[in-house]
């Protein structure tokens, strides 16, 4: 199935099949940087070459982005045919190879865009992908056009005594007036968006890696002066990525230096740089008194994707964006996997479902929602996405599945050799699979052009005569609202019969579901058995099936599959909840003893425990309505909390005392005390028991360490008591000088149930610690007030004013970050009528200001349409 409406032939529009190569090649760039924070001089050589499929007249065309040449020379002459065509530089040029030279002058003390060489906090850092490059000097800036780089970088030695780039560094000298320099040279061709570069008064945690052929490795994290001590744990991480990435994939590191550096400013998480990630500080800067255990992983998960990228994306990269996905799905996949096996797989899991649920489905529901490659953009910076990365890890992870690991690493094995060098495409990964892994895909494929969530329907019958059980799969796509059409991608199921006396089950069967609809016959089940299906959520689906509360209760209770029995128990509240919003009269006791029996389980693990007991977000649950009223999802579910939390108040009590997890560890039984005490307190605290603030308040008082904090803070912002003010004070006074800390101030606040939130967000918005120029306060303070469904959808609609004018403002300094703020209204179509207009007219009132950039007018428009 293609996209349901091709995008109109409008030529702000780019798609994949209007793909054509390259008509110039650069083999090698020669740039020179002179660097200070208000003036860089680039100077550059391209070496370039006409391929052989273009014509004789072609001219060379660079890309170019808001700069202007200030001098040319082709092939060592000063040049001036050039002419600027719509930013880019075209050059009419009559031979087969030439020298051009381009001189740029840049002011990055400007840049709020944040894309290109930009300045924060005294320091110059880039960010070049996916077509940032072209902000800093012209080239062909498209990643099939592959360039071994030489850099020189100068500047004042007192005020940017540290100089990085990308590759090995090869030479350093010391200028004139206090200034220095130092030559950089990348062995390996790249293609621009790979391109970076740092200049500031850093300091390193320096240690090293020896890979498995004996090459020694150099690891640094540069951080400013003072943040040192805080990188420990994202050194270790790349350290275990690096052997990891060796023992599982077969991948070594290809130089002699990597380098880290953490940026304040920063559009997104990190950045895959050759040899010279750049990362948020935040997914760098971590100790126990600054970070959660969930800060803690992030930054695990963070350092190792940016780290696998170096061979699923840079050794390997990507022909054109359409094919993001062959690096970001893949690479996903490879650090959910890595993750899994440093902590607990089952957990990881748990939560790569939930970000999925939370993020993507809705994403694929709406009207932004495309295929894992899709099949056009405007701007490419809008399609970084959940689909194109966390479903494109799904269909990846599903490709594991269908092929056991062992023939899954021939393929990826054979795509590595296959592919080294080149920039290639989703397919040639499938091909390679196919090829490596002995496997045949041709149906498959239909992951890679499909948009949208399947339905599974399952239904079981059993036949106590024959003993067998009949299952009956069905599946089918519905997109932006319509009706949903029967499909036929294949859908692997994990799938067990348990016998419903013991739970036991004769082993785990996996089906494959690749029609329309399906039946499959399996024997030997003398009783009626319990379905246990989609096991460790084998597929991405919407499982809808005939499985009553009693049959749910049972997995929660007896299900072996640790995912599909937290499913069973989110499907249990999910079901009683949407029923009790639409008013249909519902059984709640069954839900009360499946908790019982939960919490009378001592063989499960606390963390593990944490995750049973927890109810379905009001997000999610809002998904699984035709028509979402916040309000009343927010009232039922709040109750629910309430009556488990006051049957089962004594036993939450000693829960939360036997947690005490002692002096701080990072070890695994130590963090799941931090996280079932933290559960525990928030059911204490839905208890209405008196001492609820008291004991929140302890808690924050007493912490040693941010989960603990955090935790605490959590819970007191949604109360009305003087604790609640004491600990918020308390917390901004620590930790003002902390901007990372900082943004939890704001985003707890912004996520408070309390009915002045609204208020306090705006309120919060003029703080002094309030600034639209770091995308990270940005994004704690509305990122988590859009997250905050009751408040965000109060019916107002200020809610959807407070962002529409924040996303104004915002588009003006910072397009690719205000783009982000559109999809939250965009689901307006999803929305009681009330709000739905009020959504609406927000989405209007953006749509209708003058110079729009590329990234918001996209998606405001597609969510309009
Ligand atoms: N590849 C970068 C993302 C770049 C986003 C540009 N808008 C980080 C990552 O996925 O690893
Ligand atoms: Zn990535």
């Amino acid at each position: 199935m293609a996209d349901a409406a091709p995008a109109p032939r409008d030529p702000a529009t780019i798609r994949r099949e209007d793909y054509r190569p390259p008509a110039w090649f650069v083999p090698e760039v020669v740039l020179d940087f002179d660097l200070d924070l208000e003036r860089v001089l680039v100077r550059s050589k391209l070496d370039v070459r006409r391929s052989q499929s273009a014509g004789p007249d072609e001219p060379l065309v660079l890309q170019g982005d808001d700069i202007t040449p200030t001098a040319v020379k082709v092939d060592g002459a000063a040049f001036t045919g050039w002419k600027l065509v719509e930013g880019d530089l075209v050059v009419p040029l009559t031979g087969a190879a030439h020298m051009v030279e381009i001189e740029v002058e840049l002011d990055p003390s400007t840049n709020t865009q944040l894309m290109g060489l930009y300045a924060s906090n005294n320091m110059l850092c880039t960010q070049c992908e996916a077509e940032g490059f072209r902000r800093i000097t012209f080239a062909p800036d498209r990643p099939d056009v592959l360039s071994r780089y030489q850099v020189r970088m100068e500047a004042d030695k007192a005020k940017f005594p540290v100089l990085l780039c990308n590759g090995d560094k090869v030479d350093q000298g010391d200028g004139e007036n206090g200034r220095h320099w130092v030559q950089w040279n990348d062995p390996w061709p790249k293609p621009s968006y790979l391109f970076a570069l740092v200049a500031g008064d850093l300091v390193a945690n320096n240690d090293s890696f020896t890979t498995r052929s004996g090459k020694p490795v150099e690891l640094n994290i540069w951080v400013r002066d003072g943040d040192l001590d805080r990188t420990g744990h994202a050194m270790q991480a790349l350290k275990d990525s690096m052997l990891w990435d060796e023992e599982t994939y077969g991948r070594e590191y290809d130089l002699g230096l990597f380098n880290i550096v953490a940026v304040n400013d920063f559009n997104m998480g990190a950045m895959e740089n050759k040899g010279l990630n750049i990362f948020n500080s935040r997914y760098i800067l971590a100790d126990p008194e600054v970070a959660t255990d969930a800060d803690f992983d992030g930054i695990e998960g963070v350092v190792a994707h940016e780290y696998f990228h170096n061979w699923s994306g840079n050794r390997v990269t990507c022909r054109d964006w359409f094919q993001l996905s062959l690096k970001e799905g893949f690479t996903v996949y490879r650090d959910q996997s890595f993750s899994a096996d440093m902590g607990s797989a089952a957990l990881k899991r748990i939560e790569d479902v939930r970000i999925l649920r939370a993020v993507q489905f809705p994403e694929d529901a709406g009207p932004l929602a495309h295929p894992i490659r899709p099949e056009s953009y405007q701007e490419i910076s809008n399609f970084y996405t959940a689909t194109v990365y966390n479903k494109g890890a799904e269909v990846i992870r599903m490709m594991t599945t269908l092929m056991g690991p062992d023939r899954f690493r021939k393929g990826t094995d054979l795509y590595f050799d296959r592919h080294d060098g080149e920039a290639a495409t989703c397919e040639d990964f499938v091909t390679a699979m196919e090829d490596g892994g002995d496997i045949d895909l041709k149906q498959f494929r239909k992951w890679y052009e499909t948009p949208g969530t399947p339905r599974v329907t399952a239904k079981l019958a059993h036949n106590p005569q024959t003993g067998t059980a009949t299952l009956h799969l069905t599946q089918k796509i519905a997109q932006n609202g319509e009706m949903p059409k029967a499909s036929d991608l294949v859908i692997p199921l994990r799938t067990a019969l348990l016998d419903p006396e013991t739970g036991a089950h004769q082993g785990e069967q996996l089906l494959l579901l690749d029609k329309a609809e399906q039946s499959f016959v399996l024997d030997g089940h003398k009783d009626h058995p319990i379905l246990s299906i989609n096991r460790g959520f084998s597929a991405p689906i919407i499982l809808e099936s005939n499985q009553t509360a009693e049959e749910l209760a049972f997995l929660s209770a007896h299900d072996d599959d640790p995912f599909s029995r937290f499913e069973a128990m989110q499907r249990l509240m999910t079901g009683y909840l949407t029923a009790k919003v639409s008013g249909t009269p519902v059984d709640r006791d069954i839900i009360l003893q499946a908790v019982a029996k939960i919490l009378a389980d001592t063989s499960i693990d606390p963390a593990f425990l944490a995750e049973l007991i927890l109810l379905p977000s009001e997000g999610f649950l809002g998904d699984q309505m035709v028509e979402v009223d916040p309000q009343a999802i927010h009232e039922e579910r709040e109750k629910l909390r309430g009556k488990i939390a006051v049957q089962f108040e004594r036993q939450f009590r000693k829960l939360y005392k036997s947690c005490w997890p002692g002096e701080f560890s990072l070890d695994t039984e130590a963090r799941a005390k931090r996280k079932l005490r933290n559960v525990t307190l928030g059911y204490l605290a839905a208890s209405f028991t008196e001492d609820a603030a008291e004991i929140a308040f302890d808690q924050y008082r007493d912490a040693d360490n941010m989960t603990a904090m955090q935790g605490a803070l959590a819970v007191l912002s949604h109360l009305d008591c003087e604790e609640r003010s004491a600990a918020f004070d308390n917390f901004y006074k620590r930790f003002k000088g902390n901007p990372l800390v900082l943004d939890k101030w704001f985003s707890l606040q912004s996520m408070s149930q309390r009915g002045d939130t609204l208020k306090r967000v705006d309120s919060l918005s003029r703080h002094p610690d309030f600034t639209l120029s770091n995308p990270n306060r940005v994004r704690a303070l509305y990122g988590a007030f859009t997250g905050n469904q009751v408040r965000f959808h109060d019916p107002s609609g200020k809610g959807y004013s407070l962002i529409a004018d924040m996303v104004i403002a915002l588009d003006k300094q910072n397009p690719q970050t205000a783009a982000r703020f559109i999809p939250p209204l965009g689901r307006w179509r999803r929305y009681e009528r009330g709000r739905s207009e009020l959504m609406r007219l927000a989405l209007e009132k953006i749509a209708g200001q003058s110079d729009l950039s590329k990234d918001v007018a996209e998606q405001v428009h597609k969510s309009l349409a």
